[in-house]
């Protein structure tokens, strides 16, 4: 059995805890907390009542993979964490919320973090697509379009498209994995 790791990162409030929650063979071990109320994030999300406020796990097996997500947490004030959670990672899975546009940078922001001190393979998955108001991949191309990435258009909370987000970040490993031998 492979053990790979796999960071889970994302704006605040994008959705890494409902997809580590809803792809995981395993019960996953979860890092909520009560907001706090600090900071000015609840402006976006008004209903939002926890967060993530440690590294979160879950395990998927696929053959004789064990792929070991890891979820970040999403408010910059964790930030000190995120770097020890990136060592050793094998692949990134970074999410946006698809209707929150002004959040976007912060998810970038997260990824030049990480490319600079753990670099490795990642791919974007434009999250909550089942509401009426998300982005189209069009317009997300338009922002993320530079990272030269595949962009998986998903629901975590519906479970769709998330197979397919996973099988598309093991294609990109094994690309990566070819180009660098
Ligand atoms: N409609 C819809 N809502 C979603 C989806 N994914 C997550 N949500 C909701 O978005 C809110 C935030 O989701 P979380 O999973 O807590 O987001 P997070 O990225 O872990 O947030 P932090 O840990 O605080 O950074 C919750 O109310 C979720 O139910 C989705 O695919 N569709
Ligand atoms: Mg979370």
């Amino acid at each position: 059995m492979a053990n790979l790791k796999i960071v889970v990162g994302g704006h605040f409030g994008a959705g890494k805890t409902t997809l580590i929650k809803g792809i995981s063979h395993v019960r996953p071990v979860l890092t909520e907390a009560k907001l706090s109320g600090l900071g000015d994030d609840k402006e976006y999300y008004p209903n939002k009542t926890t967060t993530t406020v440690g590294a979160e796990w879950g395990k998927l097996s696929i053959g004789n993979l064990a792929l070991h997500m890891f979820g970040i947490p999403g408010q910059s004030r964790f930030s000190f964490i995120w770097d020890s959670i990136g060592v050793g990672t094998k692949g990134y899975i970074f999410l946006i919320d698809s209707t929150k546009p002004e959040l976007w940078e912060d998810t970038m922001e997260q990824i030049d973090f990480f490319m600079e001190r753990h670099p490795a393979p990642f791919i974007i998955a434009a999250n909550k697509q089942d509401l009426p108001d998300a982005k189209s991949l069009d317009e997300i191309k338009k922002a993320f379009g530079d990272y030269n990435v595949p962009i998986i258009l998903i629901s975590a909370l519906k479970n769709i498209n998330t197979q397919e987000l996973i099988k598309k970040l093991l294609e990109e490993m094994v690309k990566h994995g070819k180009q660098t031998k």
